[in-house]
C-alpha cells in the first residue's frame, strides 16, 4: 500500500495514505507515467470494455470512449468556489461555505472508491523544470482520467522527482462517484448524475471533485488548475492566468511575433491556434504554443511573456476536418483518444463535419446503429478527441521553453453576426481591458439556449475564474500598469453577416490578411485609421492576393461601426457592469463614457474606409 521508494515527499505520502483510507479503494496505484504503464491502463480500459481499440492501421495506438449519457459535459451549476467570503467568488460563480462543502465531500468521498483502484497521477502544468509551472497531485478512480492526463499533463515519476522531499504541490481529488459492491461487475462509464460536485478551495488551492468522468470535470489540471486555481494564485502573485491560445506568426522576412488570443466556446479556437495561410499571402507561417491555456508573466525587464501549461489537446471533434484544420487532423492520426465520436465499420471514427458525407454503418455515440435519417447525430456535439500536442505538424520549436514565448498582441473575438467589426486595435490597455471585458458571443445549435442570444463571457473567462470577476479585470489593468511596452490589445469577428445572413468573412486561413495586420500593428509597422472603437485598416492596409473579389464596399460593409447599434451594445455592457457593480474598476465605466461621446463625433471623421488610398493616418 505504500508509495514507492523514489517517493521522499512525507506530507505527500500521508496526503495519499489520508485519501486512501477516506475512498477505501482496494489498492493504491502511483503512476510512473512510462509506456508500459500506459498500456497496462489502456488494456485494461479495453477489457473492462470502457475503451474500443480503434484499428492499428488506420489509428494507431487510438482508442474510443463512449461515455454514459448524462455526463457529456462540464457542469457549471455543480461547479463551486468555496473561500470563506461569498463576495470574494463573486456573482458569477456558484459559492458554498468551505466547511459546508468539506462536510458533503467528506461524506460522499467515504467508501466511494470501494473496489476500484486508486491512482496517484503525479503531473506538471507547464514544462518540468519552468519557473512558470506548478505541480498537481492527482488521486482518481478513473483509469480513463489516468490515460487523458498522460496526455494532456507532464504526468509521472519525473514530477514527483522534481517535487523532492518538500516541493509544493495542488491536491486533487477526484472520483466518479461509483463504488463497486462486492461481486459486481462494473459499467463501461461509471459515473453519479445524482451527485455531482466540482469544488474549488482556493485558500488552500486544493480541489474536489465528484460524480463525473467527463474531461472538464475529471481532468483536473486543465480547467479546475490550470484557470480556476490558478486565477487565484496569480492574482496573489501579479501574473496572469488566462483562457488563450498562444500562436506564433513568422512574416516573410522570417520575424517572429507571438500573439495570445481568447474566444468564446464555438468560435473555433483551436482552428485559429493551427491556422494555414492560404498559398497566396505568400511566406507568411502560423505555428502552435498552445489551444487553450495561457500563463503569463513579465520577465525582469518587463517584457510579457506565456507559456502553454498542457502538453496535449483536448478538442471538439465535430466540425474538425481535413478543410476545416488539416493540422489538427494529423495531429490526432495516432496515440489519441476519442470520447463520444462515432465509431465507423473500419474501425476508424468519424463524427459530423469529419466529411461531406457520413460513411455507411456507423455505430453512434451511445453505441447503437445509426443512418444518416435516424434524426440525431452520430457523434456527440461535444465528442472530444485527447492527442499529445508534440504531434502537431504546426507545432511551434519553442512551445516548450521554460522561458516561455514573448507576446506581443493579445486578441480577443466573439461570434456577433452584426455590430463588431472584422478587427481593431484599442487605443490602449485601457480600452482593450474593456473590449475583452465586455467580450460576448452568440450562443450556436450547439448551446444549451436559444440560437443567436449574445452571451457575455468576459476574456472568455466566465466559467473559469477562481475569483470576483470585477476583481479579475482590476488584476488585468494593474499587470498593465507592472509591464513596459504592453502587448497591443486587438478584437475581432469573424462572424458578421450580411442582409442576408450570409457571413461577410470567408474565416478560416483567410484570417491570416487580419493576423498580418494585427503583428504589423504591434510591430509599429502597419497603417489604420482612428475609428470610435480605436484603430482601424483601411482597405489598402490589409492584404489582398489572391482574394481580390473581395471589394472594398464589401469591406465597408464588414467594417462598418453604427451609431444606433453601438449605442444598444453600449447598454448591453452596462447591464454587465450593474451586475459586477461591487467591485467594478472605475476606468472601465469611463471608458464606456469615452467611447460613447465619440460615437457622436461627425460620422465622416470615422467612416475610415470611404477615404482614399493614401490619406495622412497615424
Ligand atoms: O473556426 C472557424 N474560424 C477560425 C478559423 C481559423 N470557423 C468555424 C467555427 C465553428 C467552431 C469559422 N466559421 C470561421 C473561422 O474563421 N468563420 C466561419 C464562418 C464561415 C463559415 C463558412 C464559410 C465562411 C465563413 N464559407 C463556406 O463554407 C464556403
Ligand atoms: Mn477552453
Amino acid at each position: 500500500m505504500g508509495a514507492p521508494d523514489y517517493v521522499r515527499h512525507e506530507a505527500l505520502a500521508k496526503w495519499v495514505e489520508a485519501i486512501a483510507a477516506l475512498c477505501k479503494p482496494e489498492r493504491v496505484a502511483w503512476c510512473d507515467g512510462s509506456e508500459e504503464e500506459n498500456a497496462e491502463i489502456c488494456r485494461g480500459l479495453v477489457e473492462s470494455g470502457a475503451f474500443i481499440r480503434l484499428d492499428p492501421d488506420k489509428r494507431p495506438n487510438s482508442f474510443l470512449a463512449r461515455s454514459d449519457p448524462r455526463d457529456v459535459a462540464r457542469v457549471e451549476d455543480r461547479t463551486f468556489i468555496c473561500c470563506r467570503r461569498k463576495v470574494e467568488a463573486g456573482p458569477t460563480n456558484n459559492w458554498m461555505e468551505p466547511k459546508e462543502m468539506k462536510a458533503i465531500l467528506n461524506g460522499l468521498f467515504d467508501g466511494c472508491m470501494r473496489g476500484r483502484v486508486m491512482y496517484v497521477v503525479p503531473f506538471c502544468m507547464g514544462p518540468l523544470g519552468s519557473p512558470f509551472s506548478h505541480v498537481g497531485i492527482e488521486v482518481t478512480d478513473s483509469a480513463y482520467v489516468v490515460a487523458n492526463m498522460r496526455i494532456m499533463t507532464r504526468m509521472g515519476r519525473p514530477v514527483i522527482e522534481m517535487l523532492g522531499a518538500d516541493g509544493e504541490f495542488v491536491p486533487c481529488v477526484h472520483s466518479v462517484g461509483a463504488p463497486l459492491a462486492e461481486g459486481h461487475a462494473d459499467v463501461a462509464w461509471p459515473c453519479n448524475p445524482e451527485n455531482r460536485y466540482i469544488a474549488h478551495f482556493p485558500e488552500e488551492r486544493a480541489i474536489w471533485s465528484f460524480g463525473s468522468g467527463y474531461g472538464g470535470n475529471a481532468l483536473l489540471g486543465k480547467k479546475c488548475f490550470a484557470l480556476r486555481i490558478a486565477s487565484v494564485i496569480a492574482r496573489e502573485q501579479g501574473w496572469l492566468a488566462e483562457h488563450m491560445l498562444i500562436l506564433g506568426v513568422e512574416s516573410p522576412e522570417g520575424e517572429k511575433t507571438y500573439v495570445a488570443a481568447a474566444f468564446p466556446s464555438a468560435c473555433g479556437k483551436t482552428n485559429f491556434a493551427m491556422l494555414i495561410p492560404p498559398k497566396a499571402v505568400e511566406g507568411w507561417k502560423v505555428t502552435t504554443v498552445g489551444d487553450d491555456i495561457a500563463w503569463i508573466k513579465p520577465d525582469p525587464e518587463g517584457q510579457v511573456r506565456a507559456i502553454n501549461p498542457e502538453a496535449g489537446y483536448f478538442g471538439v471533434a465535430p466540425g474538425t476536418s481535413e478543410k476545416s484544420n488539416p493540422n489538427a487532423m494529423a495531429t490526432i492520426g495516432a496515440n489519441s483518444i476519442f470520447t463520444n465520436v462515432a465509431l465507423a465499420p473500419d474501425g476508424d471514427v468519424w463524427w459530423e463535419g469529419m466529411t461531406d458525407s457520413p460513411p455507411e454503418g456507423l455505430i453512434d455515440w451511445r453505441g447503437e446503429a445509426w443512418s444518416p435519417g435516424a434524426g440525431k447525430t452520430a457523434a456527440h456535439p461535444n465528442a472530444r478527441f485527447t492527442a499529445p500536442a508534440s504531434q502537431c505538424p504546426c507545432i511551434d520549436p519553442e512551445w516548450q521553453n521554460p522561458e516561455g514565448v514573448p507576446i506581443k498582441a493579445f486578441v480577443f473575438g466573439g461570434r456577433r453576426s452584426a455590430v463588431y467589426p472584422l478587427v481593431y486595435q484599442s487605443f490602449n490597455w485601457i480600452y482593450g481591458v474593456y473590449l475583452a471585458a465586455t467580450l460576448g458571443s452568440e450562443t450556436t445549435a450547439a448551446s444549451t439556449s436559444a440560437v443567436g442570444q449574445v452571451r457575455r463571457d468576459p476574456f472568455a473567462m466566465l466559467p473559469f475564474c477562481g475569483y470576483h470577476m470585477a476583481a479579475y479585470f482590476s488584476n488585468w489593468l494593474r499587470f498593465g500598469r507592472m509591464i513596459n511596452n504592453p502587448p497591443r490589445i486587438f478584437g475581432v469577428n469573424w462572424f458578421r453577416k450580411d442582409k442576408e445572413g450570409k457571413y461577410l468573412w470567408p474565416g478560416f486561413g483567410e484570417n491570416i490578411r487580419v493576423l498580418k495586420w494585427i503583428v504589423e500593428r504591434a510591430n509599429n509597422h502597419a497603417k489604420g485609421v482612428e475609428s470610435p472603437l480605436g484603430w482601424m485598416p483601411r482597405y489598402e492596409d490589409l492584404c489582398w492576393k489572391g482574394l481580390e473579389g473581395f471589394t472594398r464596399e464589401k469591406f465597408g460593409e464588414l467594417m462598418a461601426v453604427d451609431r444606433d447599434q453601438w449605442v444598444g451594445e453600449l447598454l448591453a455592457h452596462e447591464e454587465l457592469f450593474m451586475k459586477l457593480y461591487d467591485r467594478l474598476p472605475k476606468e472601465l465605466i469611463f471608458i464606456r463614457e469615452l467611447t460613447l461621446s465619440s460615437l457622436w463625433r461627425s460620422p465622416e471623421h470615422w467612416e475610415f474606409s470611404r477615404l482614399p488610398a493614401g490619406e495622412p493616418d497615424d
